[in-house]
């Protein structure tokens, strides 16, 4: 069987590794840490980076990558990221959601905004026609957008009732949230998806591993900095 998989795969494995490393430095700090909802932190954080290492893995090695036929063009799409992200962008929203000490509903409503972005952007990939492909892109970025006016609100919201230490760690991790969340759309309709062909498949597998590394390994780094920090967050005030 011959491979879809072409120079592209140099950024796989190095998102393949940074997600390794990461996943293996989240486990080692999150050994001795005893209070079960500090614990929460560690095993969402660890399952994120722990779940893109496989789904990177599988697209190195050309199990995640199958070719759809749009119109007589035929494109390289990796679907394992659809895989990854219908996981790991729940798991997020959590960690964050978790220290800005948000009620059931907020999460709810949080990871539904969530699936549904992510579940029509996975439609959107696989759609036959520009024009169908560019629709479902419309509606999956218009649940991204739902979501960040959710975050900004009722969750941050939320956050305000926290230590100001706390709050000011959600802040952080937030706005970087918002920064690179807006990114993906953006990468995927100048990219092979869009169909427009302005950002070719290598530059485009570069700027999803960037982001991915930075949105997952970055994003835990930051949060789990700090154990002061998140001690406050699960302690009752
Ligand atoms: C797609 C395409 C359709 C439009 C939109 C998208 C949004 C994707 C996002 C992904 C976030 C992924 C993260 C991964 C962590 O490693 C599906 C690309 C809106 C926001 C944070």
């Amino acid at each position: 069987m011959t491979t879809l998989v072409g120079p592209e795969s140099l950024w796989l494995w190095i998102g393949t590794i940074g997600m390794t490393l990461g996943t293996l430095y989240f486990i080692g700090r999150g050994r001795g840490v005893r209070d079960p909802k500090m614990q929460e932190f560690y095993i969402i954080t660890i399952f994120i980076t722990a779940i893109a290492a496989v789904m990177y893995f599988a697209m190195a090695t050309g199990f995640g990558v199958t070719e759809v036929m749009v119109g007589d063009q035929a494109l390289t799409i990796y679907w394992a990221r659809y895989a990854d992200w219908i996981f790991t962008t729940p798991l997020l929203l959590l960690d964050l959601a978790l220290l800005a000490g948000a009620n059931r509903n907020t999460i709810a409503t949080l990871i539904g905004l969530d699936v549904l972005m992510i579940g029509t952007g996975t439609i959107a990939a696989f759609a036959a026609t520009p024009g169908t492909r560019i629709a479902w892109w419309g509606i999956s970025t218009g649940a991204l957008l739902v979501l960040l006016y959710v975050l900004v609100g009722t969750l941050s919201q939320s956050a305000r009732n926290q230590s100001p230490e706390v709050a000011s760690l959600f802040s952080t991790l937030r706005n970087l949230l918002i920064v690179l969340w807006l990114l993906y759309p953006v990468v995927w309709i100048l990219g092979t998806e869009g169909t427009f062909g302005i950002l070719p498949l290598y530059w485009e597998t570069a700027a999803f591993m960037i982001l991915d590394l930075s949105a997952k390994v970055g994003f835990g780094v930051i949060l789990l900095r700090s154990r002061s920090v998140l001690e406050r967050a699960v302690t009752p005030s």
